[in-house]
């Protein structure tokens, strides 16, 4: 009889793809260095079982988007500005809703993603997280998807490391209350290697794991 009785503190592991779009690798608009080698990993990953969840976030801009450098006269990409008074980092026009830049990467396992969130749709703010906007303010929805899974821990890669998937991993050790977090450092590649060091000195500080691909196949 004890079998039937829902196994309440039972581990439900979920992969969280941050933003593994045609536009953060070679050839796309805001081109991460090597990001399309994160593919091949998060594949590896997914087909390895250890997932009972997958998870991933698309950025998903609308044209006319306050982030990007177009839309400051006299602006040019990768450069700091404002966006509704607050600093930004201008870039380049990228994942515009409906375009093959916003598209996930072609080879991709995308058949086996249960959930996509999109981010990025307010043109007043960015949204680095797939959690939650810049100013923290409006939620994406995801921690109330991942809540009423049941989901107890949570793995985080993809692209860019120092953006938005350091940006998701802060916002998931803060918003979900019990989760474990891990960064998988193989399956993400970063913008700036001095982001990276910093973002994951931050996340290392914040309690989340960093981890390997080999890692969270083997446990
Ligand atoms: C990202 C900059 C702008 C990311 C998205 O996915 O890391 N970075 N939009
Ligand atoms: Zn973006």
């Amino acid at each position: 009889m004890l079998s039937r009785i829902p196994q309440e503190n039972a581990a439900l592991k979920c992969l969280l793809l941050v933003d593994i779009q045609v536009g953060f690798c070679t050839g796309g608009n805001l081109a991460v260095p090597g990001g399309e080698e994160v593919v091949p990993v998060a594949n590896r990953l997914i087909a390895s079982g250890a997932y009972d969840l997958i998870v991933a976030s698309q950025d998903w801009h609308p044209a006319d988007h306050g982030s990007f450098a177009s839309q400051h006269p006299g602006a040019k990409p990768f450069e700091m500005g404002t966006l509704n008074g607050k600093p930004q980092m201008l870039w380049p026009d990228h994942c515009v809703q409906g375009t093959r830049d916003a598209e996930f990467h072609p080879d991709l396992a995308v058949s086996a993603i249960d959930h996509v969130q999109r981010k990025g749709q307010d043109p007043n703010v960015d949204s680095y997280s797939a959690f939650r906007d810049n100013d923290q303010s409006a939620l994406t929805g995801l921690s109330d998807y991942l809540s009423a899974k049941g989901v107890t821990a949570l793995d985080i890669c993809g692209l860019a490391t120092d953006y938005c998937v350091s940006a998701s991993a802060m916002d998931a050790r803060a918003m979900l209350e019990g989760v474990t977090v891990r960064f998988i450092s193989d399956a993400s590649r970063g913008i700036d290697p001095a982001g990276v060091a910093d973002t994951c000195a931050a996340m290392q500080a914040a309690g989340i794991v960093i981890v390997t691909a080999a890692d969270c196949v083997a446990s």
